[in-house]
C-alpha cells in the first residue's frame, strides 16, 4: 500500500471545468501540488477512445481525478437517459483503461448516492449497493456509475491497480449549474428565491411534494475528502461522502429563502416527480479513518448565494455555467 502522495505526482483531474473538478483543482493548488494536468473539451474529447488513448500515451500521469460527467438534476435525468449511460459509460471505460494501459497506479472515480437502490435502509452503508431496484428518475446514470465503480474493481482484483471510488451526495457549490431545467435543486432554488425577491414575486414554485429529504455537501468538503484518500494511503473500494445529515425539500427551500431575503409563500408542483423519497449516506467508513464534513449547510448555502449573485447577477437572464 503506498501512503503519502508524492508531492510533484502528475495529477490529471479530468472535469476540471466542472463543480467538482474546479474544486479539486483549488484545492490541490492550496496543498502545494504544482503538477496538475487539465484539458478543455475542445482539447481531449473523454467520449473519443483514440483521443484518450493518446493523451494517456503522451503525458506521463501518475493520478488520475475522474470528475468528468453527464450530470444533472432530476428532470435532466429522466428525459435524457440516453446521453447519461452512453457518455458517462464512455468516459469512465476510456479514461480507466487508457490509465491501465499507461501504467497509471492510482486513480480517483466519483459517483454518486444514487447508485443505491430506492427504498434502502436509511442511512446508507455502502454494502447496500446492488439489493434492490434503483428509482426509475436515474436509473440510467446510476448504472453507469455503479459500471465505473466495478471497472475500478476489477482492474485492481486482475491487474493490481489502486483505484478508488467516492459517491458524494448531492453537491453544490462555486461552478455549479443553474439552468432551471438541468440543474439539481439547490442552486435551483437559489436562482429561484434570487430572482423572486428582485421581482417582488408572492410565490416561489418547488417542485414535486416538499417531501423527499435530501443531504447536501459542499463541494470543497469532497475536494478536502478526496485528498485525504489519496494522502492516506487508501488504495481500493467505495466510500460514501457526506455530512450524515439530511433535510426535506420543503426544508432546504426555508433555508434558501431566508439566504436570499425572500419572504413570500411556496408552492409546490405536484406534477413534477419527487423521485427517490430518502438518501441519508452513512459516512461512517471514512469518519473512521478520521475524515469528517467541516462545512455547515447553512453556512455553505450563504457562501454558495454570494457567488452566485457575484456571477450571474445584474441581468434579467444571467449568463449559465454549461
Ligand atoms: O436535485 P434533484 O434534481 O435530484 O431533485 P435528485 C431533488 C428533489 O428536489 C426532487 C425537488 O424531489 C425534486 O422534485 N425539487 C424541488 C427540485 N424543486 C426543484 C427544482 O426547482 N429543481 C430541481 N432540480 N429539483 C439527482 C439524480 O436526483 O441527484 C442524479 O437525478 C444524481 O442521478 C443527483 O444522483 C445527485 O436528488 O432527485
Amino acid at each position: 500500500m503506498n501512503s503519502a502522495m508524492n508531492r510533484q505526482a502528475r495529477i490529471f483531474v479530468a472535469g476540471h471545468r466542472g463543480m467538482v473538478g474546479s474544486a479539486l483543482v483549488r484545492r490541490l493548488a492550496a496543498e502545494g501540488y504544482p503538477n496538475v494536468v487539465t484539458r478543455t473539451h475542445a482539447e481531449l474529447d473523454l467520449t473519443d477512445q483514440a483521443a484518450v488513448n493518446r493523451f494517456f500515451e503522451s503525458e506521463r500521469i501518475d493520478v488520475v481525478l475522474l470528475a468528468a460527467a453527464r450530470v444533472g438534476g432530476i428532470f435532466a435525468n429522466a428525459s435524457r437517459p440516453a446521453e447519461f449511460i452512453y457518455e458517462n459509460l464512455a468516459i469512465e471505460t476510456n479514461v480507466i483503461h487508457a490509465a491501465y494501459r499507461a501504467k497509471v497506479e492510482r486513480l480517483v472515480f466519483f459517483g454518486s448516492s444514487c447508485i443505491y437502490p430506492k427504498q434502502c435502509p436509511q442511512p446508507i452503508r455502502e454494502e447496500y449497493l446492488l439489493t434492490s431496484e434503483l428509482e426509475p428518475t436515474n436509473d440510467a446514470y446510476a448504472i453507469a456509475k455503479i459500471a465505473g465503480l466495478k471497472l475500478c474493481e476489477a482492474y485492481n482484483r486482475e491487474y493490481g491497480t489502486q483505484y478508488v471510488s467516492l459517491m458524494p451526495t448531492n453537491l453544490y457549490g462555486p461552478n455549479d449549474n443553474y439552468d432551471l431545467n438541468s440543474s439539481h435543486v439547490l442552486p435551483a432554488l437559489l436562482r429561484k428565491a434570487h430572482e423572486a425577491r428582485r421581482d417582488g414575486a408572492a410565490t416561489l414554485t418547488v417542485w414535486g411534494s416538499g417531501t423527499p429529504r435530501r443531504e447536501f455537501l459542499h463541494v470543497d468538503d469532497l475536494a478536502a475528502a478526496t485528498l485525504f484518500v489519496l494522502e492516506h494511503g487508501v488504495t481500493e473500494g467505495l466510500f460514501n461522502v457526506g455530512v450524515g445529515e439530511d433535510l426535506s425539500i420543503r426544508e432546504l427551500a426555508e433555508c434558501i429563502c431566508k439566504v436570499a431575503g425572500f419572504e413570500g409563500e411556496l408552492v409546490f408542483d405536484a406534477s413534477k416527480p419527487d423521485g427517490t423519497p430518502r438518501k441519508l449516506l452513512d459516512v461512517s467508513r471514512l469518519a473512521q479513518m478520521g475524515w469528517r464534513a467541516t462545512i455547515g449547510l447553512e453556512e455553505g448555502i450563504a457562501a454558495t448565494y454570494q457567488d452566485f449573485v457575484a456571477s450571474h447577477s445584474g441581468s434579467a437572464a444571467p449568463a449559465l455555467h454549461a
